[in-house]
């Protein structure tokens, strides 16, 4: 009775000051993962992700560097086969041995989640979404999604992969060649083979910069005004071609 008073306290202070309450160290349940991506293909990608899950919404943040610049990254989280990512020296059925996203399916699984930017899609119908991925060779990138209960769950029990996508395999400066996708056979090869992997464990750091805010707000305060989202994406990728690119669009 007094430690739930104490405890509910904490949340009201927290909640005044806008605190997110997620702060200390992870419990095993506590709906919080990371993950440390790192190359396929020999790309030079790293990164690293961090999930939370509270009921059917996934807050998830990923820092990429390293990855193939000005052009667009097709990323997910992958559920299924192993629950884990392929050695990274593994070949695939590619020109040169190159890895396609299939090539691997039996260790990190299927597209479960399309990590679009607003207003993309999430599900795995999204996953070559091409035109609502980041784009850039270093990016941040952060969405809260909704998911099915399956899906909540087996991220929350560390099923979930991540796995970011597109690699400039001939180094020409964009993506092309003969070789043509597995996943869209309208896209080159290069836009989508796997660029870097890692796979989402129970977390031994929180979420930097916030996490999801957990009180204060009547609407529960998951949602982040869209606008802002795009903002700091926008940023992140060097504004002008970006918004450029959407203002051509909406037309
Ligand atoms: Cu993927």
């Amino acid at each position: 009775m007094m430690r739930t008073t104490r405890i509910a306290g904490l949340a009201a202070s927290a909640a005044l000051v806008g605190l997110p309450l997620a702060a200390g160290p992870a419990s095993a349940d506590s709906g919080e993962l990371t993950a440390h991506l790192t190359q396929l293909n020999d790309s030079g990608a790293s990164g690293t992700a961090w999930a939370e899950v509270d009921g059917n919404q996934v807050h998830i943040k990923l820092e990429t560097s390293g990855m193939t610049a000005k052009a667009p990254h097709a990323q997910h989280v992958h559920i299924g086969g192993q629950s884990m990512c392929p050695d990274p020296d593994m070949e695939g059925t590619g020109p040169d041995g190159a890895l396609k996203t299939t090539d691997a399916a039996d260790q990190y699984g299927m597209v479960a989640v399309s990590l679009t930017m607003e207003p993309g899609k999430t599900g795995p119908k999204a996953a070559v979404d091409v035109p609502n991925f980041p784009t850039g060779d270093s990016y941040t990138y952060e969405r809260t999604i909704e998911v099915s209960d399956q899906v909540a769950q087996d991220i929350k029990d560390g099923n979930g992969v991540i796995v970011t996508h597109g690699v400039d395999l001939d180094g020409s400066g964009t993506y092309d060649g003969k070789a043509m996708s597995d996943l869209d056979p309208k896209l080159p090869l290069e836009a989508t083979v796997p660029a870097a992997c890692g796979e989402l464990d129970q977390a031994q750091m929180s979420m930097p910069e916030g996490g999801v805010e957990t009180g204060g707000s009547s609407t529960g305060g998951i949602e982040y005004p869209a606008a802002l989202t795009l903002g700091a994406v926008a940023v992140g990728l060097g504004g002008a071609g970006f918004l450029a690119g959407r203002r051509k669009s909406t037309r």
